[in-house]
């Protein structure tokens, strides 16, 4: 189904009043602080991220998985339901495809589609962690790390076929994520699946183009329990400096282990120039793939603040490109993404708020009580009207919730596609 701006008009009318207070109220405040309003509302409008395309159905567990129903059936389908998210929030015209889930016959057709609904193509996921129908070699112990040399080939061909796939649509990047690793100590050698890991990925970047980038996804722990070949923004980190200056670490928020300050890893891979990329979700004890800021919003502004800072300070460091990376097992996939995508610019939006220049001052006087007043003042300031003023201007919805809820979408998706359908990813 397609959204259009005159339906979104309509909804809009019925908050219009309420939302000219609200905002009325905000810009006299933040505008008598001396803060540039339209400066800020231009970088909230820039901000785009993409949604992946295996998050547009009901996500499971190994336990279980409940079907929300009208789920899409196919990339079209998936690309249409972006477009939906895209029409109410102006801030999701990406997608990122995850190969070989999201192959097709008429790449350009895709294009065509995607392109009419404002939806550009993002980074290219590779799929090394399954084993599909058709491929000789098992990847149950490693792909890219494997001990045995056909196994890391083979692995190495599909990164290689996910580039030319990912040429055809515009796509200027690949994701290496690895569930490479090993379950019980004396398995892998970990120097040896290291140094075949490097080799393989070395095989890969070659093959990039030169206008590419190749991100390095870490992860702790899960699907292995014992190792993980790349289990930290360090490895990564070596890694991405091995292969040369189109490589880059990507953060993903649920690949750490609780408590750990990610911000500070965020702020040390931007002054290196080295953060590539970013994968958005929430978590309360490992990769729990929740709603970005549903469990821990302060810790996800304290992240934008160091990107804000980064962005603005570290000019070494490209643009990074933003993913939401979270599996929506309870709710509606579609109002778990709304949800996210308005904490994400929440949280960006608060980060903008901050007055870098007082901090710097609070800093140079060991003022630690002014520095940390200064976050916190940014931070409980309610963004919600500027949101919703960023989204009017650009025809989306005030409350792309609410709207979503009274257009009776996911009903109509049901009437659509029907109750049982199931899409195709996690
Ligand atoms: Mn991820």
């Amino acid at each position: 189904m397609i959204l259009s701006a005159d339906q979104i008009a309509k909804q809009n009318l019925k908050h219009e009043t309420l939302h000219q207070n609200n905002f009325g109220f905000l810009e006299e405040k933040l505008t008598g602080e001396g803060i540039h309003l339209s400066e800020i509302m231009a970088q909230l409008a820039a901000f785009q991220v993409a949604i992946p395309s295996w998050a547009l159905g009901t996500g499971g567990t190994r336990f279980g998985r409940f079907s929300i129903g009208g789920e899409p059936i196919n990339l079209m389908q998936k690309i249409e339901d972006i477009g939906v998210l895209h029409a109410l929030t102006q801030n999701a015209g990406a997608v990122s495809l995850h190969i070989p889930w999201d192959k097709v016959d008429n790449y350009p057709e895709l294009k065509e589609k995607a392109n009419t609904l404002g939806i550009a193509f993002d980074a290219m996921n590779s799929n090394t962690f399954q084993d599909q129908k058709e491929q000789p070699y098992s990847y149950k112990f490693g792909s890219l790390c494997n001990v045995d040399p056909a196994i890391r080939q083979q692995a190495v061909n599909h990164n290689l076929e996910v580039i030319e796939i990912g040429k055809k649509l515009g796509s200027k990047s690949l994701t290496v994520w690895l569930a490479d690793g090993s379950n019980f100590p004396g398995q892998n050698n970990f120097q040896e699946v290291l140094k075949n890991t490097l080799d393989s990925l070395k095989h890969i970047y070659k093959a990039l183009p030169e206008d590419w980038k190749l991100f390095i996804e870490y992860k702790p722990y899960e699907p292995n329990f014992y190792s993980m070949v790349i289990p930290d923004w360090g490895t990564s980190f070596m890694l991405a400096n091995q292969l040369g200056p189109k490589a880059y670490t990507l953060v993903d928020l649920g690949h750490h282990l609780p408590n750990t300050n990610i911000e500070q890893i965020v702020a040390t891979l931007m002054l290196q120039g080295k953060l590539g990329g970013f994968h958005f979700n929430d978590s309360k004890y490992g990769d729990d793939d929740l709603s970005v800021g549903s469990i821990k919003p302060y810790a996800l502004f304290l992240i934008f603040n160091e990107l804000v800072y980064g962005m603005q300070e570290n000019k070494n460091n490209p643009y990074p490109a933003w993913m939401i990376d979270a599996s929506h097992n309870t709710k509606d996939p579609l109002e778990d993404l709304l949800q996210s995508i308005e904490a994400i610019l929440t949280a960006y939006a608060k980060a903008l708020l901050v007055d870098q220049k007082a901090v710097k001052k609070a800093q140079a006087s060991h003022d630690v009580v002014l520095a940390q007043e200064l976050l916190k003042k940014a931070y409980q300031t309610d963004v919600r009207p500027l949101l919703a003023e960023v989204r009017r201007l650009q025809k989306g919805a005030l409350n792309p919730l609410a709207a979503y809820r009274q257009l009776n979408i996911r009903q109509q998706l049901i009437d659509e596609r029907g109750k049982d359908t199931v899409a195709s990813g996690l």
